[in-house]
């Protein structure tokens, strides 16, 4: 069987990872990039050593000799490059958030079922061993029911008034910023690993840099910017901070702090699920460790080590005990079983590895993370997150 061939659209901090990933997996080729314009398309392709390099992603999408286009370019793309790349029949792999709205998320849903085709999300912190482990052990019922799911996801590179992305620019990161950029995870994983869905939120969102200065050149993904003699003044309207109450389907409660301001915070997405028998932290910073907290005995720390771990989270574990893993690592679990469900698509669309987040895991996330702009909109008051079709977990 031919090796599957990928079209990756955007270059910036995530695109590169992308390839990485892929090449390690030895069975995908990477055959064309598309940036935003020819000569950025021409220049990133030569540096990660892809042979074919488009100015317009819609020549990307309609190349027949690609088989799966990887969106990684700014959020406002991503609803109409999936569309594109829906239409031509390709199966389709798109950064977090799927869309800028509900809607958008809902249509490329239908779109990607109607055409047949693979969709997914790269809810990339799914791919960590540590991360299955406690979904396995919580699925199991090892630590009872849980009755509380809280964390946090903190990061610094946007806490000074020269720090840029463009995702602080109105109109290319939807109406939500670090709620839609990393509140998405941290939701998308609070419900994986729990089992639970967030049913109901009260969000209190902050502006705490109002005004920011916009170089003349964006710096990138977590680039401290340059002190540019041309930067302008933005008024900032979004929010870069954020504290949330949550309710999840069982009636348990939880707490959620997320920000892109909080100093020496850099990666820092932490999750943590009570239980009437025990709990369970895991943090991104230190993910080769999962805490186990009990009541009558000593609290434990598990070392990421494949020979002490379930039999389903083990595959996701690549080195021995002592080797630490790394984000990458984790990045690459997820594209394993992303290429491993397409290559079986043809033949079998049910049972997705626990990994893969569809487009209606997505859409749940895009439902939740609205709830809590319609929360703050009434002045933090309860809102319910209204998902109109129920996903089943890991459909298709
Ligand atoms: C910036 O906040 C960012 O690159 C996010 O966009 C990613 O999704 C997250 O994994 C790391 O931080």
């Amino acid at each position: 069987m031919r090796p599957l061939r990928a079209g990756l659209v955007g270059a910036g901090f995530i695109g590169p990872w992308h390839v990485d990933a892929l090449r390690r997996l030895g069975t995908v080729e990477v055959v064309a990039l598309a940036g935003s314009d020819d000569a950025r398309a021409r220049e990133r392709a030569r540096e990660l050593a892809i042979p074919r390099a488009y100015g317009d992603w819609r020549a990307l999408v309609a190349d027949p000799g690609v088989d799966v286009v990887h969106i990684a370019a700014p959020n406002h793309l991503h609803h109409a490059v999936a569309l594109g790349a829906i239409a031509h029949g390709k199966h389709v792999i798109c950064d977090k958030p799927l869309a800028d709205t509900v809607e958008q998320a809902r249509e490329l849903l239908a779109a990607a079922r109607a055409a047949g085709v693979f969709h997914a999300v790269t809810f990339n912190y799914r791919g960590n061993p540590l991360v299955q482990q406690a979904r396995v052990a919580i699925a199991a019922g090892r630590i009872g029911a849980p009755h509380l799911v809280h964390g946090h996801y903190l990061q610094d590179w946007l806490l000074r008034e020269d720090d840029w992305s463009w995702r602080l620019e109105p109109g290319q990161g939807g109406a939500a910023l670090a709620l839609a950029d990393i509140g998405s995870h941290w939701c998308d994983l609070a419900e994986h690993v729990s089992g639970l869905r967030i049913v109901q939120v009260l969000a209190d969102p902050a502006t705490v840099v109002p005004r920011r200065r916009k170089p003349a050149r964006a710096a990138g993904t977590f680039a401290a910017a340059g002190n540019e003699e041309d930067a302008q003044w933005v008024e900032m309207a979004r929010e870069d901070l954020a504290t949330v109450l949550l309710r999840f389907d069982n009636g348990a409660r939880g707490a959620l702090t997320v920000g892109q301001v909080c100093a020496g915070h850099k990666n820092d997405l932490a999750l943590e699920v009570c239980a009437a028998a025990g709990s369970m932290k895991w943090r991104q910073e230190a993910q080769n460790e999962l805490w186990i907290g009990h009541r009558d005995r000593a609290n434990e720390v598990l070392q990421k080590d494949p020979a002490l771990l379930s039999p389903e989270a083990r595959p996701y574990a690549r080195l021995p005990g002592g080797h630490q893993e790394a984000w990458s690592d984790a990045f690459c679990n997820l594209m394993r079983d992303l290429y491993a469900a397409i290559a079986r698509w043809d033949e079998d669309r049910g049972g997705l590895p626990p990994t893969v987040a569809t487009f209606e895991d997505a859409l749940r996330v895009q439902c939740v993370v609205e709830a809590m702009l319609a929360s703050a909109a009434g002045g933090g008051a309860w809102t319910r997150v209204d998902v109109a079709a129920q996903p089943e977990r890991n459909t298709a």
